[in-house]
């Protein structure tokens, strides 16, 4: 099984997996826990490219391609390897992050972008998507916004939040919203253990 976590900056979707990692391990289960960009060796020095304020891409289009050369790396090496020897994977941003920041926030092409995507991920899919929705104006004042994109403005965060949103309508059976505005870290992952731990029973 394959679960992702999305959502802007600073949303709180890091401190939820490590939350939910001790739960897992009480489950029995062994999770691959990976995150992007990174997770390999040279997705981590793609990483630190893209959050680079002076090395980073120029282009939307450069940016978006360096983003799906460490997918691509990662699901080859990383990804498909644990899920085809029954593990679950769980990786802190996928496709998804793709499509919110670099269409809806940057404005590429959707259609180029899906493309590029499928190519680099071979269609994979995650079984399930965590959103967790919060506004800009909440997030970011959480972040250090100090890396290339941090450094981007409320406006373009609340472009990527729309983008996040369409997908989740378009996509209601994988991609589950959980809005995080006013909720404590233990109240949130109550609802993240709920809605893995239904899925996890469902593949039982
Ligand atoms: N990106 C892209 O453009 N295209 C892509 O295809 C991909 C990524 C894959 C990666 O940066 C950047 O790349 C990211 C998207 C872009 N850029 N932006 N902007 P990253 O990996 O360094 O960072 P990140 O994934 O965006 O975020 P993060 O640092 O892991 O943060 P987070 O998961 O969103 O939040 P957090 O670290 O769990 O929490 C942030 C703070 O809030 C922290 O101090 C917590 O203690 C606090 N927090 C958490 N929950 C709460 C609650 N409930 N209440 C109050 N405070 C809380």
């Amino acid at each position: 099984m394959f679960i992702t976590f999305e959502g802007i900056d600073g949303c709180g979707k890091t401190t939820q997996l490590k939350l939910l990692y001790p739960w897992l391990k009480e489950q029995g289960l062994n999770p691959v826990i990976t995150r992007e960009p990174g997770g390999t060796a040279l997705g981590e020095q793609i990483r630190a490219l893209l959050l680079s304020t002076q090395q980073g891409p120029q282009t939307p289009a450069a940016e978006l391609l360096l983003y799906a050369a460490a997918r691509a790396e990662l699901v080859t090496t990383v990804i498909q390897p644990a899920l085809q020897a029954g593990r679950l994977v769980i990786a802190d941003r996928f496709s998804d992050s793709t499509l919110a920041y670099q269409v809806w926030g940057r404005g590429l092409d959707r259609t180029w972008a899906q493309r590029v995507l499928s190519g680099a991920t071979g269609d994979l899919e995650p079984d399930l998507t965590l959103l967790f929705d919060l506004s800009p104006a909440v997030s970011l004042a959480r972040t250090k916004r100090g890396d290339r994109l941090e450094k981007e403005s409320t406006d373009f965060f609340n472009r990527v939040r729309k983008g996040y949103l369409t997908l989740a309508r378009e996509e209601k059976d994988r991609i589950r919203v959980i809005d995080v505005h006013h909720k404590d870290m233990a109240a949130i992952q109550a609802e993240v253990r709920e809605k893995i731990g239904r899925l996890l029973i469902k593949h039982a």
